[in-house]
């Protein structure tokens, strides 16, 4: 029986390119996000590499929309092995700017959606005493960096919440947690910035180091996914090596 793969955030970026390392690595994939063109040409793409996919419209802020998201996948490809909740955004600004709309959808997506998406997978991977959740947090996760307060706030709590989380479910039901923290990966994450003087350092960046592609996020995941069964990759520090630390 080929394992399955729930991925959110796929339509782009560091999901995307989970999509195609767990394709390549033999999973079947279901491929969520909101924009379900982008989510039909991946699965396209995957398909015509000899994959399979499975194009899944959700807005992970909706607790139900999560569950109804696993349900169509376990109907449609049949069972459930790893789940991803990777889907985040990241508007940078300063504090006193009191850009409060995005810091709620911040907390929103990056955090309330990681826990209705581990809501909504856990009753099958516990039933089955088998799986694996990947926790998409970040280096902001880890650290705090200016303009990003809230950013770092809902990443902390991510990693937060995966320390809890394999505390709990891992030695009770065999499930095996793994919290994954890059650096900066080019990805459409960015393109969201409207502060000019934030972009204009986002750009600066860029031109100063190789950033990381989704795909090398995908290899790390895919690594962790295919460990031997005694083993749990709990945590993934992946940088670009001019990143530095
Ligand atoms: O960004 P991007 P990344 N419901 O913008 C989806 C973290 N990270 O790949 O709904 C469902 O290309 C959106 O899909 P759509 C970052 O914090 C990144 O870089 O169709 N999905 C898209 O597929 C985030 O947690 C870097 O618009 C929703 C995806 O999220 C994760 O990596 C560094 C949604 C965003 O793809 C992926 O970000 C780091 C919703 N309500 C951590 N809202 C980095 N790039 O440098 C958004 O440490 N999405």
């Amino acid at each position: 029986d080929q394992k399955v793969a729930f991925i959110t955030g796929a339509s782009s970026g560091i999901g995307a390119g989970i999509a195609r390392k767990l394709s390549q690595a033999g999973y079947a994939v279901a491929i969520a996000a909101r924009r379900l063109d982008k989510l039909e040409a991946l699965s396209d793409e995957i398909a015509s590499a000899g994959g399979k996919a499975l194009a899944v419209e959700l807005d992970v802020t909706s607790e139900e929309a999560n569950a109804a998201a696993v349900q169509k996948t376990l109907r449609e490809l049949g069972r459930l092995d790893v789940v991803v909740a990777n889907a985040g955004l990241m508007p940078l600004s300063d504090i006193d700017a009191l850009k409060t709309d995005e810091w709620r959808r911040m907390i929103d997506v990056n955090v309330q959606g990681v826990l209705n998406t581990t809501a909504a997978a856990l009753p099958t991977l516990m039933a089955q005493k088998s799986g694996h959740i990947v926790l998409m947090s970040s280096i902001a996760g880890r650290k705090v960096f200016k303009g990003l307060s809230v950013y770092c706030a809902s990443k902390h709590a991510v990693a937060a919440f995966a320390d809890g989380l394999r505390m709990e479910v891992a030695p009770k039901y065999n499930i095996r947690v793994t919290c994954v923290q890059p650096g900066a990966v080019a990805s459409e994450l960015y393109d969201h910035i409207t502060d000019p003087n934030y972009r204009q350092q986002m750009d600066e960046l860029a031109q100063q180091m190789t950033f990381l592609q989704p795909e090398d996020i995908g290899d790390a995941v895919a690594y962790a996914v295919q460990a031997p069964p005694h083993l749990d990759m709990a945590e993934m520090f992946v940088l670009p090596t001019q990143q530095g630390w």
